[in-house]
Parts: C-alpha cells; structure tokens; sequence
C-alpha cells in the first residue's frame, strides 16, 4: 500500500510546504480535510495525539512534522529529487531557519494584523504558539514586520545573481522552506503587497514556484482513512542504531513529544530510533495497529515512567 493521504487544512502553510513536495514530485494523493482547531478526533486517533498539521499517512504509517514527510516521501518517490546536487543535509539543516526565524514573525504578524481570523482560531492559536507573546503583540508589530521583512531580503539576495532556484537550477526542498512563510505572507499579514515590492529577484523567483502545483489530489473522507490504516499492515522495518541516544531497546514503552508548541507526548513501543527518525507502534481502537513516525530533530524520546 503505498497511497499517499495527506491530512490538513488549505490554510496551513506548513501543508503548503507538503503539497508543493507533492507538486514538484508530480504525485497522485489523497486530501483528508482535518480541523483547523482541536479536537480533531480522526487525526489524533491515528497519530496519538500529536495535532499538528500537517500530517501524513501511507497505509498504517502516519508521519508527523514536515522535516519526516520530506524524508518519506524522497525514500519512497525519489524523482525527481527534494535535494538535487546533494543538498539534503543542507535543505533538512534550513528547515531550523524556515520554520522558526522566517516563520514565527509571519505567524505573529498573521495573528496581529488578519482581521479576518474567526475568534476560535485566535484563541486556540493564543495557548498553542508559546513563541508569541499575545499580550503584547499590538507593540510587537513594527518589529516582527522588520524581522520578517529582513528574512525576505535573505530569499532576494539567494536569488540575486538571477538563478532559477535556491541551489541553482533545479526546484528543491530549499525552495519550499524560503517559499512558505511568502505564501502565509500573501494570505495573511496586511501590507503584504508593500512588505513584497522592491524584491525582483524573489518576486520572479514566486512566479516560478507557484506553477510547481500541488500534482493530483483526491477527496478523502477520513473516516475512509481511518480504515485504510485499520486494514494494512505497518510497512515500517524495525531498527534501534547503535549510535542513537537515548540508549533504549527495541519495543521499550516511550513518549516521543515536540520540543517547540504543541507539546502533547505520544505514547507508544519503540519500533525504530536512528539519528533521522523516531517511530512507535501503538494500537488504537479506531485506526488499529500504526507506526507513529517522528524526526529525530526537535522531539524528546523518552522511556514512559
Ligand atoms: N514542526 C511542524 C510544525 C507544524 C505547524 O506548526 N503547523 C501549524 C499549522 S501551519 C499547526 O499545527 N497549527 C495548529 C493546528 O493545525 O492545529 C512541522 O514541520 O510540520
């Protein structure tokens, strides 16, 4: 079994990273639509509770986290590639930039300046993005538009000798990271347009990566999904490598949860601890036997007390 369903919402811009991955590998998908609030009973169910979107499924194997979908979906569909030239130590290495000095100010200026977000959202938004301080946020805004406006001219001057992509000519995973806090910027934070002009060399640079699409989406219920994982194996092969920290046997009782927001522990039987990845297998009354997939990067493995 190897359909891709891919849980999350079309506002998300960390799916947006996921889709265009999917675009730029020209793959057919499946689209669960998820909650953009909790609770989201399908997602949790599969995943165990970790709500972060997006998440990924590939029969009874779900992958959490953007950097874990990337390296699934290069391991299984592998052209054409998310790190041409070799790139996939640097491309994994600029998720740390993307995702958190490029994305955290575009989250605050979307959370201060988009009058059009629904209360529930804000207020969810308000206890999961521990990054911001929403007591103060109205004063915050001139400085997170100039650290975000300064990330830009990062993306201009990357681009500025007039080559086609990140790393030359080629669409990869680079790309992807210094293209989803724009497209988050587009849709959310008022003065968008002035925050992007004067930035040719970008502004070209966005035309190109919006034509990369999203391939071939379907519909999915997620109930479909849900007994999609019930009835396929798990796919993952187990491996603890001798390198990995912490020390821990294979099917010891573990917690694997985000370092950053949205730190809900996910419990499980250790499957698989290398310096990539983490994965448990749990059972669940509703998606059944599934292997949890994480990236090692960013979350606490640790033995259950
Ligand atoms: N490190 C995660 C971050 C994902 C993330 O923060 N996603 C945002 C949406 S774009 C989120 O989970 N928001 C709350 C929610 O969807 O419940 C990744 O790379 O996938």
């Amino acid at each position: 079994m190897t359909d891709i369903i891919l849980h999350h919402f079309d506002s998300s811009p960390f799916a947006e990273k996921v889709r265009l991955a999917l675009g730029l590998k020209g793959l057919e998908w499946f689209s669960v639509e998820i909650p953009m609030v909790m609770p989201k009973p399908a997602l949790t169910a599969l995943t165990g509770g970790y709500r972060k979107t997006p998440v990924m499924q590939i029969g009874a194997d779900i992958f959490c986290d953007t950097q874990c979908i990337a390296a699934a979906l290069e391991q299984r569909f592998p052209t054409p590639s998310l790190f041409p030239h070799d790139s996939r130590g640097l491309c994994l290495a600029l998720s740390q930039w993307s995702d958190n000095a490029f994305f955290q100010p575009g989250a605050g200026l979307s959370m201060g300046t988009n009058t059009e977000l629904p209360e529930d959202i804000l207020q969810d938004r308000r206890e999961f993005f521990n990054f911001l301080d929403f007591s103060t946020l109205e004063q915050q805004l001139p400085h997170l538009y100039s650290q975000f406006r300064a990330q830009l001219q990062l993306v201009e001057t990357m681009l500025a000798d007039g080559r086609g992509y990140v790393l030359g000519n080629a669409a990869s995973w680079a790309d992807i990271l210094a293209y989803f806090p724009i497209w988050m910027c587009r849709g959310n934070i008022a003065s968008a347009a002035s925050l992007l002009q004067s930035l040719p060399a970008l502004l070209t640079w966005e035309k190109r990566m919006q034509q990369i699409g999203h391939g071939k989406p379907t519909h999915m219920a997620p109930e479909q999904a849900l007994a999609i994982a019930r009835d396929t194996a798990i796919d993952a092969v187990p491996e603890i490598s001798a390198e990995a920290w912490p020390a821990l046997e294979l099917h010891t009782a573990v917690t694997v949860t985000p370092q950053d927001y949205g730190a809900v522990p996910v419990a499980g039987e250790l499957l698989r601890l290398t310096q990539d990845e983490v994965a448990i297998r749990r059972e669940d009354e509703l998606a059944g036997e599934v292997v949890v997939h994480f990236p090692r990067i960013g979350y606490y493995v640790e033995a259950s007390a």
